[in-house]
């Protein structure tokens, strides 16, 4: 029997990881069985870690996207289908890559459409980003950084608009509308992971429907790589050892003091994630833009040590974004916690070199 493979790509903070969550736990409640693939350039991924705290098998590709390692895809499907007798993988890409329907989907169908379904490319974006790009501005973006958000969805069979449950029903209808009038022939739905909104008509598509890679775009790829190496990245783990510590305003008090950094230099955050794990409970903490984005979700408890995963993708310099990490850490701590890193990558990302470019588009599959 064939696996299905589902791509849920779209920018950084789109809701991708929080989707594949909902999703994974609803396909088990149908009787399959999945398997979860992340991407990043880097370990230490807190998708990765949240992920596989949902008790669904988790493979991670990194130190490099899909697109540039695409054997490392194969990898982690052979390996997560192997695991999980997986009967659906679902990956999630790296939120800064654009280019999937030449680089992954045309080259999965031209030679693995033997053991492998592909569903239609699914690329998420967040309501109010997106207003923004269709009123033609940046969304606070660099503009080569919003040429990738763009071209995500220019290229997209499906593009789904993320976090319905922050608009009106009118207001998302008319942002549907302009998205069509923007991206001719696109198909699109809208969803909120947080209330259940859309997810099921979306799993429903997307677990019957086979005709993916619709489209290529036309990407430059000298404005793709500005985009992606204007952000520095960092992802880090830190052990927290101290005085009894009450975590989730230990993380309030940390993304509150980078969401203040970043907006006093009036720099772009494409996503700020963190996970503090305590024993069993964990928390997520996320800005996905300027301060106000703050989100935290889950308890982690009151405990004297915890583990901290930090992923930063913001426009500056990566020693920039790394010494204020480390400084703004130091101060939540306020003296009483002891803070050990265990893990510290900080870069730039290189520019894209895909493994394979179509520059025509495959014939659909047989089912
Ligand atoms: N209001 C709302 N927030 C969401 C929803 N889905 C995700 N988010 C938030 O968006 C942020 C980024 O989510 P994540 O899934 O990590 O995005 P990714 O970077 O695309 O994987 C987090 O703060 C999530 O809590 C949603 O349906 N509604
Ligand atoms: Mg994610």
């Amino acid at each position: 029997m064939k696996t299905r493979l589902i791509l849920v790509g779209g920018f950084l903070g789109a809701g991708k990881t929080t989707l594949l969550w909902e999703a994974a736990q609803r396909l088990a409640s149908r009787g399959l069985r999945v398997g979860l693939i992340t991407n990043d350039q880097a370990p230490d991924l807190v998708d990765t870690a949240f992920l596989a705290r949902g008790g669904v098998k988790v493979a991670e590709v990194n130190g490099s996207c899909f697109c540039c390692n695409f054997q490392g895809l194969l990898d982690a499907m052979s390996k997560v289908r192997a695991a999980a007798e997986a009967d659906v993988l679902i990956a999630e890409p790296v939120g800064s890559c654009t280019d999937l329907s030449a680089t992954i989907v045309q080259p999965l169908k031209d030679h693995f459409r033997r053991e492998l379904v592909v569903s239609p490319l699914s690329v998420m974006v967040d309501p109010l980003r997106l207003a923004d790009i269709l009123d033609g501005g940046t969304s606070g973006l660099h503009p080569s950084a919003a040429y990738i958000l763009r071209k995500q969805m220019e290229e997209a069979d499906l593009v789904v608009i993320s976090k319905s449950d922050l608009l009106t029903p009118s207001e998302l209808e008319s942002l549907k509308t302009r998205l069509a009038q923007a991206f001719p022939g696109v198909e699109t739905t809208t969803i909120s992971a947080k209330t259940g909104d859309g997810l099921d008509a979306w799993l429903d598509a997307v677990t019957t429907q086979s005709e993916p890679g619709r489209r290529i775009a036309d990407v430059d790829y000298d404005i793709y790589a500005e985009g992606e190496a204007v952000l520095g990245w960092l992802n880090a783990t830190f052990m927290l050892r101290g005085e009894q510590t009450e975590w989730n305003l230990f993380a309030e008090r940390l993304l509150m003091g980078l969401g203040q950094r970043f907006d006093d230099m009036g720099v772009s955050v494409g996503h700020v994630k963190l996970m503090i794990e305590s024993g069993d409970s964990f928390l997520i903490g996320n800005l996905t833009g300027k301060g106000d984005t703050l989100s935290i979700r889950g308890l982690a408890g009151t405990s004297a040590t915890a583990r901290l995963t930090l992923n930063a993708r913001v426009q500056m310099e990566p020693e920039t974004l790394g010494g204020i990490v480390r400084e703004v850490v130091a101060t939540a701590s306020q003296g009483c916690i002891t803070v050990t890193p265990l893990a510290w990558r900080c870069l730039s990302p290189g520019r894209p070199n895909p493994t394979h470019r179509y520059d025509h588009v495959i014939a659909s599959q047989e089912s």
